[in-house]
């Protein structure tokens, strides 16, 4: 595959989260719509009400296949507003779905519902999970254990809380000070709840300093994403309002994590939101942007490309304008 593809022509999608369950891929995105809402820097105008959920069988020329609508936020008995990026989960028998949503006081908390199919629907629990904050759940399961990486700063809040605890305002540390993390937690037996506090997911750059906030071109803003390659573990993300997606490697899913690099330059759009995922013997990286939109930053399409890595493990940066 040469070129990027589009893969839903006909609906606009985004932020996909993409899997491979009994050996067919799956892919949950982000369900744009246009609800009216003006653009702004909280991203009210990213008004998503449900999930569809999406599967293939060919990435080089397959047809996804739409199961639907997989949740809506009117069956959200917690909802407020806003249902941004989501990933999925297995585990014996089980698929976790794992969702940010604005509860009634517009504090985004992360939910979890769940179902017996990977395409659902699934039935959301009562409550969000407890001590969860932020936006942009991405989970990587390895050898049994399950860990939720999440955060998003600006309209993703995550500048609303250090320590795990929400502050009195919105703090921002200062240009040269260390950014702010992502963080990483491990979930709990049944899948429903963390298992530990969330932990800082460190970046650090090529001295071992963490990458600071005024670093705007490497340091985290949202969109989280974890792969394993050759032994290393990848945590790729964007930087938001430089529109890059970049990564940083290590040695254990927790990190520390060394910045190196840029996968995908920014796109037509505002937000750049992926996942990376080997299926039957390739790499791809599933994201998205505003072409079929012509540039409406919140009507975004799902697009799948090719992903090469050198020898040496770095990945080839791809183009995201042609
Ligand atoms: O889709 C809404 C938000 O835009 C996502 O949660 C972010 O990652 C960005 O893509």
């Amino acid at each position: 595959m040469k070129q990027a593809r589009y893969l839903i022509p006909n609906d606009y999608m985004a932020d996909p989260a993409v899997h491979v369950f009994n050996g067919k891929l799956y892919i949950y995105p982000s369900h744009d719509r246009e609800s009216g809402i003006p653009e702004n820097d909280n991203g009210d105008h990213f008004d998503m009400n449900d999930y569809h959920v999406f599967s293939m069988d060919d990435v080089e020329a397959g047809e996804a296949t739409d199961h639907g609508v997989a949740l809506s936020v009117a069956d959200i008995p917690w909802a407020g507003r806003q249902l941004w990026d989501c990933d999925v989960a297995h585990k014996n028998g089980a698929y976790y779905l794992y969702f940010p949503l604005k509860d009634k006081n517009d504090i985004f908390r992360i939910g979890v519902a769940t179902s017996n199919r990977p395409e659902g629907p699934f039935a959301p629990e009562k409550h969000p999970i407890p001590g969860s904050y932020s936006i942009d759940p991405a989970v990587f399961e390895e050898n049994g254990k399950y860990y939720m990486y999440f955060g998003g700063i600006w309209g993703g809040q995550l500048q609303r809380y250090r320590g795990n605890k929400a502050l009195q305002s919105a703090c921002f540390p200062a240009d040269h000070e260390p950014a702010i993390c992502p963080k990483v937690a491990l979930l709990s037996d049944d899948m429903l709840g963390f298992a530990e506090a969330p932990r800082d997911v460190l970046i650090l750059d090529e001295s071992g300093r963490p990458l600071a906030q005024g670093d705007t071109k490497r340091r985290f803003f949202e969109a989280s994403w974890m792969h394993k390659y050759n032994g290393k573990y990848y945590f790729s993300y964007s930087t938001g309002d430089t529109h890059l997606l970049c990564y940083a490697v290590g040695d254990s899913p927790y990190g520390a994590f060394t910045y190196q690099g840029v996968i995908l330059t920014p796109v037509v759009g505002w937000t750049t939101h992926h996942a990376i995922v080997e299926f039957k013997g390739k790499w791809y990286l599933f994201h998205h942007d505003c072409v079929p939109s012509q540039g409406k930053t919140w009507l975004r399409s799902l697009k799948v490309v090719a992903l090469e890595y050198s020898a040496d493990g770095a990945i080839k940066t791809i183009p995201g304008k042609i």
